[in-house]
C-alpha cells in the first residue's frame, strides 16, 4: 500500500493575491516613513538655526553687535573677506577651528596679497550645523574657490558650502499699486548700494546682515558698523536674521547659491554713492548673505547675490529671526509681509506671519 502525501503549495492566483498585498502596504507605508524620515530631518535643520540664533546672541552679548555679514577692507590691512560664519565658530564649539583661521590673507582667489586657497582649505571642513539635512547638495560649484593645496590635510576640491545664509535685506522697488512708480502712499525703494555689475546684483542694506561692513574710498576707509539689538527698530521678533537656503537645484543647473561656507564677500573695484551719501569705490559679492528678490522657492536665478530662499522641506523653509526663535515661512505667504520682516528698520506694519 502506497501513500502519497499530499504536498499542497500556493496556486499561482494565490501567490499573486499575496504580492498585491505586500505591494499595497508597502505602498501605504512607505510614504508614512518618508514623511516621518522628512520630519526628522527638518527638526534636525530647525535645531541648527536655533544654535546659530543662539550663537548670534551670545555673540553680541561678547561683542554688543551682531556678527558683521562679512569683514571686510580695514585700513591698510589686506583683503579679508570672511563671513559671520566664520566669526561665530568660537560660539558653535568650532574655537579650534577659528584658531585655524588667518584674518590676513584673501578668501578665495589668488591675486597679489591675497593667499585664497589657504582660507578656503579651512572650508574643507564640513560644519554638520551649516548643513540641512534634506538637501544633498553641500558644495560650492565655484571654480574660483577650488581648493589646490592642502596645508591642514582637509582635503583638496570643491569646499563644503553652508545652507543657512544672512538677510542683507529686501532690494528694488516697493510699488504697492502696481502702477509702475514709488511715488504712491507707503511706497519706496529699497536701500542698496550696486555691486559690480548684474551678474551680481544690488547689495541689501536694511537687513541685520546688510551688504558691505566697509569699502575702501580712494585713501582710507569707510565703514557701515556692525548691527546691534538698539538698530532692529521694527523689533527683534519682526526681524529675519538668517535664512534658508538648501534647495537642491535640477540637474544640470549649476547652484549659484551656494558659496563657500568661509566666504563673507568679495570686493571689486566700482563705484557709487551709499544710502548715506558717502561715494565709495568699492563694491561688494555678498557670499554667505543674500539679498530678498523673491518669494521663498521661486525660480532659480544666476545673480549671485539674490539666490531665492528655498529649501527641500514641503511647502516653504524656515528662517530665524533676531531674538533667535526659528519659524517656518511658507512658499505662499504675501511677498510684501516677507519683505516687511527682512528690513530692521522699515518702519512696516507686519501681519501676523
Ligand atoms: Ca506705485
Ligand atoms: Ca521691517
Amino acid at each position: 500500500m502506497t501513500t502519497r502525501s499530499l504536498k499542497r503549495g500556493f496556486t499561482l492566483i494565490e501567490l499573486l493575491v499575496v504580492i498585491a498585498i505586500i505591494a499595497t502596504l508597502v505602498a501605504i507605508l512607505l510614504p508614512a516613513v518618508q514623511q516621518a524620515r522628512e520630519a526628522a530631518r527638518r527638526s534636525t535643520c530647525k535645531n541648527n538655526l536655533k544654535q546659530l540664533g543662539l550663537a548670534m546672541h551670545n555673540y553680541h552679548d561678547t561683542y554688543l553687535m551682531f556678527p558683521l555679514a562679512g569683514m571686510g577692507h580695514l585700513n591698510a590691512r589686506p583683503w579679508v573677506e570672511l563671513g559671520w560664519t566664520v566669526s561665530i565658530l568660537p560660539f558653535i564649539e568650532q574655537g579650534a577651528l577659528y584658531d585655524q583661521v588667518s584674518f590676513d590673507d584673501g578668501v578665495y582667489n589668488g591675486g597679489t596679497g591675497r593667499r585664497g586657497n589657504f582660507k578656503n582649505e579651512i572650508a574643507m571642513n564640513r560644519i554638520p550645523i551649516y548643513m540641512c539635512p534634506s538637501s544633498t547638495t553641500e558644495q560650492s560649484p565655484s571654480t574660483q574657490e577650488t581648493v589646490t593645496g592642502s596645508a591642514f590635510g582637509a582635503g583638496t576640491g570643491q569646499p563644503f558650502t553652508t545652507h543657512y545664509y544672512g538677510m542683507a535685506g529686501p532690494v528694488g522697488n516697493l510699488d504697492l499699486n502696481g502702477d509702475g512708480d514709488v511715488g504712491d502712499a507707503g511706497e519706496r525703494i529699497f536701500k542698496s548700494i550696486n555691486s559690480v555689475n548684474s551678474t551680481y546684483g544690488l547689495s541689501g542694506m536694511e537687513g541685520i546682515m546688510r551688504g558691505p561692513v566697509e569699502h575702501a574710498r580712494t585713501s582710507n576707509s569707510y565703514r557701515v558698523p556692525g548691527v546691534k539689538f538698539s538698530d532692529v527698530q521694527d523689533g527683534l521678533s519682526n526681524t529675519i536674521a538668517l535664512m534658508e537656503i538648501s534647495r537642491d537645484y535640477p540637474s544640470g543647473v549649476t547652484p549659484f547659491a551656494y558659496r563657500s561656507w568661509v566666504r563673507g564677500f568679495a570686493g571689486f573695484s566700482s563705484s557709487g554713492t551709499d544710502p548715506w551719501g558717502v561715494s565709495y569705490n568699492f563694491a561688494v559679492t555678498l557670499g554667505v548673505n543674500k539679498n530678498l528678490v523673491a518669494s521663498i522657492n521661486a525660480p532659480y536665478t544666476s545673480t549671485f547675490n539674490n539666490g531665492a530662499w528655498g529649501s527641500n522641506h514641503k511647502g516653504g523653509a524656515q528662517a530665524v529671526l533676531g531674538d533667535g526663535s526659528v519659524h517656518f515661512f511658507s512658499e505662499n505667504m504675501d511677498f510684501n509681509t516677507l519683505r516687511y520682516l527682512c528690513t530692521m528698520a522699515g518702519g512696516e506694519t507686519t501681519s501676523p506671519f
